[in-house]
């Protein structure tokens, strides 16, 4: 039983109890002026479960803090790559 629903939270047939909210770096080298990092936060709003952003110019990165049972890395990766900026997680 406990790896049936082991599987079903792989597979994201049910969202996890455990889901919590993550905090991710995302540096985003292609960022160059002052009203990049304005389009970079409008992107990563519009992904559902983005609960607060924070870009860096200077740093050239944006700390997304986010509801993981919501949305992924990959999401939020994607937001910007569509937004004309593609970004990498930093660790
Ligand atoms: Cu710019």
């Amino acid at each position: 039983m406990k790896n049936l629903l082991a599987a079903l939270v792989l597979t994201g047939v049910v969202t996890p109890a455990w889901a919590a909210t993550r905090t991710v770096t995302l540096a985003i080298p292609s960022m160059h002026c002052a009203l990049c990092p304005v389009t970079v936060k409008e992107a990563l709003s519009k992904v559902p479960g983005v609960r607060k952003i924070e870009v860096s110019l200077p740093k050239k990165d944006a700390v997304v803090t986010f509801d993981d049972a919501k949305t992924t890395v990959a999401a939020l990766t994607q937001a910007t790559r569509n937004a004309g900026y593609p970004s990498t997680v930093e660790r």
